[in-house]
């Protein structure tokens, strides 16, 4: 693949210049896909300021023309979902077929959204008083900062972007640091689609410090009305306390510490291939992953020997071959894997071999050459205790812990425990197990009978609890953060009524 040289778009011009830094394939780390220029907090100030002079003109354009917008930029999109896919593969390693799923998601969400330009409701309501009329209209927030991880490097932007810009907002995106390629086609593709006027959608690369200090500049100047973050847990914080003290909310899509509940009742098979896939689909690598296994102790012995053998026989290695795991996303989070290993196989055991693939320390039936690239073993490990590390903790890497229950009560209790409130999962053929689960988990998203992992682009997606402040992207929940109801009171009386005070008695 040739080297691309990626820069920032700012008001619809390249911004070259700052440091360069090469973007490589995680699957085969001397491959560089390209090279990116990193902006500094001035140039996101500058965007911020296009993005803020845009929005008038953007807000003027008739909704159902920017649904319009959004449908062309959905086409496009489909046209080049191979291409698009195949890039996700060769810059974050995340195997074909999840990649061009994620590609899918994009076009799902524009779907979802032309048809919202063409509703975008208000209400009319009552008044307490005769010859008046009470309004509410949703409108748009103004410019909207979007801050992404590279794990799902075009799907979870396109659900802060697509829904912002149909509501008549402007955009300045940070993209993770590790998907500068697949990035600026993303980019590229929504002007072009979309039409979009220069100012709309203002691309930055930046690494974590300008960035912050750029943000905390364009709030302090007026320029950003709402941020969109999508990362960890403790840089979330960070963005909330920011927003917080420019008295705004921040949209925050967090970690998670997903449990998958399995009880006497299961389908121990469908069980074994949800826990298969959501613990070590992405590497691990979803917010949405599995993170621990609690399973009822009578089911305990049977449910790791057929996992065992499930996660023996699951294909790794190429992601451009029919595999279940890639490479690592990138050596930051292969660093944080062998961390964790380090601190848990002293403590615990752990099924099967574990670190880093190599010709010393094989995987049967690896697909290529793992030398090549970041290619970990996926990790089992059994007898995990409630107040371990591992426990409480999101690993972001391919780590699966196991812990057993006596009771449905207890088996709740450690779910909640870690305090995150993202995904959960239970596996059960009982539905009165099934509700009560439900009922009481603290995660903003449940599955009976299926996998952590797997949002649709129409249903609320997010979390509670240390997986974020309540917000909710997907469908038309996450015009809630790109909208601000605004209230018009309409008298046509012809005289001063007050409210409370003249209102009509009967
Ligand atoms: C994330 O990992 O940031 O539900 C989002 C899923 C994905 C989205 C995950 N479609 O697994």
């Amino acid at each position: 693949m040739s080297k691309t040289k990626i820069t920032s778009v700012v008001g619809g011009e390249p911004v070259d210049g700052g440091r360069t830094v090469a973007s490589t394939n995680p699957a085969r780390t001397a491959d560089v896909v390209g090279e990116v220029a990193f902006a500094d907090a001035a140039t996101f100030v500058r965007a911020a300021e296009s993005a803020k002079a845009a929005q008038r003109d953007w807000a003027a354009v008739p909704a159902p023309i920017r649904g319009r917008a959004i449908a062309h930029i959905g086409r496009l999109v489909e046209d080049n979902k191979e291409a698009l896919a195949r890039l996700v593969t060769a810059e974050i390693g995340k195997p074909y077929a999840e990649a061009l799923g994620e590609v899918q998601e994009i076009v799902d969400t524009c779907d979802f959204f032309l048809g919202e330009g063409r509703r975008l409701y208000g209400q009319t309501v009552p008044s307490e008083m005769p010859d008046k009329q009470l309004f509410t209209h949703r409108v748009p927030v103004g410019a909207v900062a979007v801050i992404t991880a590279g794990n799902f490097p075009v799907a979870v932007p396109s659900w802060y972007i697509v829904p912002a810009l149909l509501a008549g907002n402007t955009i300045v995106w940070k993209p993770a640091d590790y998907s500068p390629v697949v990035s600026a086609a993303f980019h590229e593709i929504f002007v072009r689609g979309g039409g979009l006027p220069a100012g709309v959608f203002n691309l930055i690369f930046a690494d974590g410090e300008q960035t912050f200090a750029g943000l905390e500049q364009s709030l302090e100047r007026g320029l950003i009305d709402k941020i969109g973050f999508t990362g960890s847990s403790a840089v979330g914080r960070e963005i909330g306390a920011l927003a917080g003290r420019h008295l705004q909310n921040a949209c925050l899509e967090l970690g998670g510490k997903n449990p998958l509940v399995i009880t006497p009742n299961a389908d121990l098979d469908l069980a074994v291939e949800g826990a298969l896939f959501s613990g070590f689909g992405t590497a691990g690598q979803r917010c949405t992953s599995l993170g621990t296994v609690i399973v009822h102790e009578s089911v305990h012995d049977e449910f790791l020997a057929r996992f065992g053998k499930a996660v023996e026989a699951a294909k790794i290695g190429d992601p451009t071959q029919d595999v279940l795991m890639g490479p690592m996303l990138d050596q930051k989070f292969a660093d944080r894997y062998e961390e964790y290993l380090g601190w848990i196989k002293p403590h615990h055991t752990v099924i099967g071999p574990t670190g880093r693939v190599t010709a010393d320390n094989p995987r049967s039936g690896f697909a290529g050459d793992p030398a090549a690239g970041l290619f970990y073993h996926p990790a089992v490990v059994d007898g995990v205790r409630a107040d371990d590390q591992l426990f409480l903790e999101e690993t972001f890497g391919p780590i699966v812990g196991v812990i057993t229950y006596r009771d449905l009560d207890e088996a709740i209790d450690l779910a909640n425990r870690p305090g995150y409130g993202l995904s959960s999962a239970i596996y059960t053929t009982d539905p009165q197990e099934a509700f009560t689960f439900r009922n009481r988990i603290g995660a903003g998203m449940v599955s009976i009978n299926n996998s952590t992992s797997g949002a649709e682009a129409h249903l609320p997606f997010g979390g509670n609890g240390k997986s974020g402040n309540g917000s909710r992207q997907s469908g038309v929940w996450v015009l809630d953060q790109f909208t601000r109801w605004q209230s018009v009171n309409w008298d046509y009386s012809g005289r001063l009524q007050k409210a409370q005070m003249d209102t009509v008695e009967l």
